[in-house]
């Protein structure tokens, strides 16, 4: 072998964020590499009908359906949390008491008072922690963070951060994602944290003040889910012609208004239900000498506006994130133009987490609970804006 250390995972789910994870930990090691070698050891999830062939297709070595005994176990380093998000906070926990490592999944956890657990758990613990916010290693969104940091658009003033799909109509049954007791929160939880993350982290500052706040929530029941099959978001999945109808009790739409540090102001808006925009997870940012926008349907690209030349020759240019070394994470994949998709940022991301737990510096910063939380006081600063119709400084929400 190549003498690496080893760091054995376990895995907790095997939905689609199972899946993504199984090949974000195999692919790290191929192309990006991690000072450890992660090893796929156990994965974790309730059917074990259906676990049995997961891990043989992703050459999981154990498989268990008790999530505390597989944290309490010596052999496990890491614990990843892939389940929904009511139970992040339980697992977690679990994995902190032991010691472990812990790597969870976004958000991080669906109610605010599960979220200030677990960063006051990880505070006192001496064990790092994880959130996969992925799109922070989406090459394009790294290098648009990079030329911030170069002052390439000067001061920010404006700032805009969307995250749109449209796979929600009626005919989708009631998942989890639409029962507030699980997940939390619709829209908001879900895709808007993803943008708040990516807006922090590109900008380099934080949230101060919610102005202005909407909800609204099209569909107001679904049908019980019926059968549930596949990895997807909500592919597979139907509730019979006959099926119970059910309250819905998560948002399908927010829009919120809101300022940054450095005195720029910001609109953010998120929906399931934007016909036509299936991925559109982006953020616009108008500075002083320039702009940059992303958007994740064209993932491998960011818009740059350079205002510094004569006016008339200004224009937007648009540059393929794939050169090395210009644009991060380019060095691990394939040649100029040939591109990375949705698995990279997690591939590119379980690499990063590695080099942290090895003491080497990432190539981007990961979000860990601390981090997360602050994305998550975001979140619970635009519900109370919206229920309370008042503006809310940051500093009232911990
Ligand atoms: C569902 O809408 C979803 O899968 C989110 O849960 C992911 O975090 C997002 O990146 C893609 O869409």
């Amino acid at each position: 072998m190549d003498g690496k250390k080893s760091i054995n995972i376990g895995l907790i789910g095997q939905q689609f964020m199972g899946r993504a994870h199984s090949n974000a930990w195999t692919q790290a090691r191929h192309f990006c590499s991690p000072p450890l070698n992660p090893v796929l050891h156990t994965i974790c999830a309730r059917n074990m009908e259906t676990l049995i062939p997961f891990s043989e297709l992703w050459g999981w070595q154990n498989t268990c359906n008790d999530y505390e005994a597989m944290c309490r176990s010596p052999e496990i380093d890491l614990v990843d949390v892939t389940a929904q998000n009511h139970m992040h906070l339980a697992m977690s926990k679990a994995a902190l008491a032991a010691g472990k490592a812990v790597a969870c999944e976004k958000p991080l956890a669906g109610k605010f008072e599960d979220a200030r657990e677990m960063a006051a758990l990880a505070r006192k613990s001496d064990a790092p922690t994880f959130v996969w916010y992925n799109y922070r290693s989406c090459p394009a969104v790294a290098y648009a963070r990079q030329l911030v940091r170069e002052d390439a658009i000067g001061t920010i003033r404006h700032v805009r951060g969307f995250y749109l799909q449209d796979w929600a109509d009626e005919s989708v049954p009631l998942l989890w994602r639409f029962d507030g007791d699980i997940s939390g929160s619709g829209s908001h939880g879900d895709l808007c944290a993803h943008t708040i993350d990516m807006v922090r982290f590109v900008t380099g500052e934080e949230i101060t003040e919610i102005n202005g706040a909407l909800f609204e929530t099209f569909i107001k029941e679904r049908a019980q889910v019926t059968k549930v099959s596949g990895g997807g978001i909500a592919a597979n999945v139907s509730g019979s012609g006959d099926a119970e109808m059910v309250p819905v009790t998560v948002d399908d739409a927010v829009l919120f208004l809101s300022r940054l540090e450095g005195g720029a102001v910001c609109s953010f808006e998120a929906t399931r239900m934007a016909t036509g925009r299936q991925n559109y997870n982006g953020l616009e940012i108008n500075g002083t000498k320039g702009s940059v926008r992303f958007n994740f349907e064209r993932n491998n690209e960011l818009e740059y506006y350079d205002a510094t030349g004569p006016r008339g020759r200004q224009g937007w240019r648009t540059i393929m994130c794939t050169h090395e070394p210009d644009h991060p994470y380019s060095q691990f994949w394939w040649p100029d133009s040939h591109g990375t998709g949705y698995e990279h940022a997690f591939i590119n991301m379980a690499a990063d987490i590695l080099r942290v737990l090895a003491g080497e510096e990432p190539i981007s910063p990961m979000p860990d609970f601390e981090d997360a939380f602050k994305t998550q006081c975001v979140l619970e600063a635009v519900t109370q804006c919206f229920n309370e119709q008042r503006t809310i400084k940051l500093s009232e929400v911990t």
